[in-house]
């Protein structure tokens, strides 16, 4: 098949899925567009059966604001006539399933457009009334909707009310970059020693991903056994995060260390992940920590009580409860046993739901169900 996709390359787990998923494509053989505004980044290098199409917006005077939208129909229009597209996937409701569905219209072709929903754009976007229209015109004109979770599925259904089915298909593991492998050289090289437990967070740092509550759990594990705490990543709330280290008193324990391009040594050198979400739709960071042995501590928000499995491939706790987290971290951390027990069923679980093969199966099977008609 031919397949189109547009995503945001550089953002988040979605640009990450979306990437991803055409490389996997491309590896079964189909022909890859990526129609967006750069490459996307995590491919590096020539690949068989892959096409970039950069948006570039340009700058007009006459414009106050720059028109990505338009730009981007527009070259969805080109690449659907100069390579006959099959199907297009859309990452997000708005702008890009809207993008596809106008580009579709300009290019007059009946290119089948699948949409996936990956949270952001419904549980933020969704409340803002203005937009809220738009995105059930984005999904209910889109051929078929995929949703990263059974949660968003719900959430999607009650605060957009398409008419429209959606269908669960979960995120995937990277198999190939997120392996396990006790990175004690790396933990030396950032000044941990050998005897210090390793307690690490990876996120956008916005307000929905409850940092604060992180380094309050980080503060009582620390009151109680040698750790340190690694924060990897980038985003509004970082200054206010670091001030807040300072001011509880454990800086000298948390490691600040910015965003980064290649996060599996990270969860390497981890022995144990904390996601305090408020809002999360599924959480592609625990099945990257998952895969490569670490145990996770996860809120019950959103999807990630579908993806950690409580007491028994992991553990979840309430939004806000870092009492909890706490008590469950210091087990985790000095209970070997346990940890064990969880860390052997969590592999074999995300192995069997979760597989980069298995999932691709599933947006395989999408695309052939909307070609064949
Ligand atoms: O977590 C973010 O803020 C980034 C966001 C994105 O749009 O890339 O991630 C969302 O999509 C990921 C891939 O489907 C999910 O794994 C994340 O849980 C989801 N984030 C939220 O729902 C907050």
């Amino acid at each position: 098949m031919k397949i189109g996709i547009t995503c945001y390359p550089t953002m988040g787990g979605s640009g990450i899925i979306a990437t991803e998923l055409g490389i996997q494509m491309a590896e079964r053989g189909h022909d890859v567009h990526f129609i967006t505004s750069n490459t996307p980044f995590r491919i590096q290098f020539h690949r068989p059966n892959i096409t970039i199409h950069q948006v570039d917006v340009n700058q007009y005077a006459v414009f106050q604001y720059p028109p990505y939208d338009i730009t981007l129909a527009t070259k969805i229009a080109e690449v659907i006539n100069d390579y006959d597209l099959d199907v297009l996937h859309m990452h997000y409701a708005v702008p890009h399933a809207i993008c596809g569905i106008l580009g579709r219209q300009i290019a007059r072709k009946d290119v089948k457009i699948v949409t996936t929903l990956h949270g952001t754009d419904i549980t933020v976007l969704g409340y803002d009334s203005t937009l809220r229209s738009a995105i059930r015109f984005g999904i209910e004109e889109s051929d078929i909707v995929t949703s990263v979770s059974d949660a968003l599925t719900d959430d999607t259904m009650s605060l957009i009310a398409p008419k429209k089915d959606l269908r669960t298909v979960y995120n995937f593991i990277n198999e190939k970059d997120f392996v396990p492998n006790n990175n004690q050289a790396l933990k030396q090289s950032y000044g941990i020693p050998e005897d210090y437990k390793v307690i690490s967070h990876v996120s956008n740092f916005r307000k929905v991903k409850r940092i604060q509550d992180i380094l309050y759990t980080f503060k009582r594990v620390r009151e109680q056994i040698k750790v340190k705490l690694l924060l990897i990543g980038d985003g509004p709330e970082l200054s206010k995060m670091r001030r807040l280290a300072v001011k509880l008193n454990i800086s000298d324990d948390v490691m600040f260390v910015g965003k980064q391009e290649q996060v599996a040594n990270f969860y390497q050198m981890s022995d144990l992940f904390l996601l305090l979400s408020e809002k999360e739709s599924f959480g592609l960071v625990l099945l990257e920590a998952m895969n490569c042995g670490v145990v996770c501590i996860g809120t019950r928000a959103g999807g990630i009580g579908e993806v950690i499995r409580h007491e028994e491939t992991g553990l979840l706790v309430e939004v806000g409860d870092t009492e909890q987290a706490a008590a469950y971290a210091q087990r985790l951390l000095t209970d070997d046993d346990y940890y064990h027990q969880l860390q052997q069923n969590m592999m074999a679980d995300i192995q069997n739901r979760f597989s980069s093969r298995s999932i691709t199966d599933q947006y395989e099977a999408i695309y052939q169900e909307l070609v064949n008609g």
